[in-house]
């Protein structure tokens, strides 16, 4: 049978209740779901089938509120409305229901095709409260389902409630807020002025914006600009001298009101949403002190929260660089062993030299050390940093990180961003959208490349490991030192330079400490990190080392440097001279532009084509014995700082769509990166290492 989607649902709710918990739960779908506000920043679609009905479910950003304040809002309002969606989801968490109806009162100003899920029951019972579930939906007019998403408690009812009420088979009557004679009055005489406007629900939401000021529909009226808001045909239907008029006169009765309309109208809201909770909540625990509140004096301390995060830190790495050893040592055996197998193989089929020696010496040798010393220290690392994750330490960190960044001219969204970007430059990169600033969006796109991402990070750890052994640990610390200090210093030396503009403030909410989910921390960590990390190792680090080992034995038989690497080695050995860096760490560099992760594979490969190593030993092993600490040190510097990778690159063009910034943001990395090796090198010579 031909599938065909007959409902769209849509997602809405305030950030970090457990919206993509609840899409996860429905669609069977992977979005990352974690403790901390903000981490859905796109839309996602995903699906499910209840009884003859398909659904369509679309999972959008959280946001507190539906006034065109800043670009999550509007990505939310906008979904909203452009007609796509049959009904909205709103999901709601049961532990904070006052705010969170301020929001639900705002999407049924809208729409009375909604279903509120109640979320984090459980939480709301462990905290000694309870919600009459029968007054809540009686309150509001629509279906209310209460839910525990993690454990997919409530999805059959939320799904059953999801198709009846955009069938129609079941009738809504969403609840109003009653704005008082004087707003009412002034709504319907928009409403009636705006009578083309799309359904008397979108007349009196748009006629309320109207009055409270709101900048994309007052747009839209006086420009005859297209929003989503205002239905698909906008307001070009309507004549612009009506649109005018309508505009003026909606200026004149909010000029006329007292008090004062934008102030009105959200105070009602706010008064039914305390209404409404104190009518169906009731707690039937005293109230003690929450181990949140009492965990956040010491996490949130302006002197103690620091020692603190770094104890936590240091502990991660400890664990980390202690624990990655053995299996690491494992690994790198059972791959020589697997490697010397196949050479003894081949060479018995006599296989030629070019079959042997890109397969054995390129693939399997390369492949295996990467694994080998990639594999251990990331999967010990992500499992620790998922599980603060899923605990809910991560907008801790932000929120002392916001202090940091408050010092260096930035703040709020940026601070979200730079977060996003220890993840992931990419995501980091997409997230500067929420930035409404266009300077501020700029200053965080092109630092965004100074952070360590998962992939840098985990073969930088792999490398420091091998190289630092038992001095790993503050080695470690030095370079997220260096990462997070160049990034505020370049963004404190742009804020002063070029841009002298306010920062836009950002609320962080701080949410309750969690148990952390085992299921989501292991796949998290399997699949969004390693998964993803040693995958581009793998597949990118394949085919540029083949390359790097053709090129390096071409013309076949010729010595070393005559070939394409061994004259590229030789040229680039000049330049990095100042900085301590060989040419062949250079070449190997050049060959990791498309992802960071390679970084061992192609280092393996440049020095390998021409090292004669010892009985039994690695390129690897062959480096930590001959290079020195400084040289080391420096080439790490270099590594962890220099340009950002190719998808980096391309998500800086599309979301800034200037040449000018993109390689701005291509310079600053080289140049910071520059800089500081050669600060790092020559300053370490001086000190005699
Ligand atoms: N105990 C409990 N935790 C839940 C429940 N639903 C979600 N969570 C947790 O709440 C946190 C937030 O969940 P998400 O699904 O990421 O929230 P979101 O609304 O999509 O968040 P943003 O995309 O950041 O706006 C995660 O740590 C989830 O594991 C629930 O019903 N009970
Ligand atoms: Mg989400």
């Amino acid at each position: 049978m031909d599938k065909q989607y007959t409902i769209t649902a849509a997602m809405a709710g305030n950030p970090n209740v457990g919206k993509s918990a609840v899409f996860n739960a429905l669609t069977g779908g992977r979005q990352h779901v974690g403790n901390w506000p903000g981490k859905t920043i796109e839309r996602a679609e995903g699906t499910f089938v209840h009884g003859d009905q398909q659904v369509r479910l679309v999972d959008l950003p959280g946001t507190y509120s539906l006034a065109a304040q800043s670009p999550e809002e509007v990505v939310a309002r906008d979904y909203i409305l452009s007609g796509e969606p049959d009904v909205v989801v709103n999901v709601v968490d049961a532990t904070k229901l006052e705010r969170n109806l301020n929001l639900t009162l705002q999407v049924l100003e809208l729409t009375g095709k909604a279903v509120v899920a109640l979320n984090l029951m459980d939480e709301l019972e462990n905290e000694g409260w309870e919600v009459d579930v029968g007054a809540l939906e009686a309150a509001l007019g629509v279906p209310v389902v209460p839910t525990v998403a993690i454990e997919g408690r409530g999805c059959r009812e939320l799904m059953d409630e999801i198709v009846k009420v955009a069938t129609g088979q079941r009738s809504t009557h969403p609840a109003s807020v009653d704005y008082g004679v004087t707003i009412d009055g002034y709504v319907h005489a928009l409403v009636a002025d705006l009578g083309g406007l799309g359904p008397v629900s979108r007349q009196r939401w748009v006629a309320l914006r109207l009055l409270e000021d709101d900048p994309e529909i007052v747009a839209a009226f006086a420009t005859g600009e297209h929003t989503d808001c205002l239905g698909p045909e906008g307001t070009t239907h309507i004549p612009l001298q009506t649109r005018q008029a309508v505009l003026s006169r909606a200026v004149r009765m909010r000029e006329g009101a007292r008090p004062d309309a934008r102030v009105e109208i959200v105070r009602r809201r706010f008064e039914l949403a305390h209404e409404i909770t104190h009518h169906v909540a009731r707690r039937f625990r005293p109230a003690g002190d929450s181990l949140t509140e009492r965990v956040d004096r010491v996490m949130t301390h302006p002197i103690w929260s620091w020692p603190i995060m770094a104890a936590m830190l240091l502990v991660v790495l400890w664990v980390t660089i202690q624990g990655a050893n053995v299996p690491s040592g494992m690994l790198e055996g059972a791959f020589g062993w697997l490697a010397e197998q196949s050479r003894g193989v081949l060479t018995q089929w006599k296989a030629p030299w070019w079959l042997v020696g890109p397969l054995v010496d390129g693939l399997l040798v390369g492949t295996g050390t990467v694994i080998a010393v990639m594999l251990p220290p990331m999967v010990i690392f992500f499992t620790a940093f998922n599980l603060l994750e899923d605990i809910g330490f991560l907008p801790r960190v932000a929120f002392n990180l916001d202090r940091l960044m408050r010092v260096v001219g930035s703040q709020g969204k940026h601070t979200l961003v730079a977060m996003m970007s220890f993840g992931c430059n990419v995501t980091g990169v997409l997230t500067c959208r929420i930035i409404e600033n266009a300077k501020d969006r700029i200053i965080a796109v092109v630092t965004s490349p100074l952070i360590l991402c998962n992939g840098r990070f985990g073969a930088g750890l792999a490398l420091i490991i091998l190289f630092f052994g038992a001095s790993a640990l503050p080695v470690t610390v030095i370079f997220l030192g260096i990462s997070v200090g160049t990034m505020l210093l370049t963004t404190w030396v742009l804020n002063r330079i070029f841009f002298r503009e306010e920062p836009s403030g950002f609320v962080m909410e701080l949410p309750s400490y969690r148990l952390p989910k085992w299921g989501q921390v292991i796949w998290r960590t399997l699949v969004h990190q390693v998964g993803h990390t040693m995958g581009r190792a793998i597949l990118i680090a394949a085919p540029a080392t083949f390359l790097i080992w053709l090129l390096g034995n071409l013309p076949y038989g010729a010595p070393f440097e005559q070939t394409a690497i061994g004259r590229l080695v030789d040229g680039l050995s000049t330049v990095g001279r100042p900085l301590g860096l060989t040419g062949e760490m250079l070449t190997a560099l050049l060959f990791t532009l498309p992802a960071k992760e390679i970084v061992v594979s192609s280092l393996a490969m440049t020095y390998g084509l021409q090292t004669t190593l010892a009985e039994s030993e690695t390129v690897l092993q062959y480096l930590a014995r001959t290079w020195s600490a400084l040289t080391a040190f420096s080439f790490l510097t270099f590594y962890m700082l220099y340009l950002p990778c190719l998808v980096t690159v391309w998500a800086t063009w599309r979301e800034t769509r200037s040449l000018k910034w993109t390689l701005m943001s291509l310079g600053l990395p080289l140049l910071v990166a520059t800089v500081i090796t050669f600060i790092v090198y020559q300053g370490g010579r001086l000190l005699g290492f």
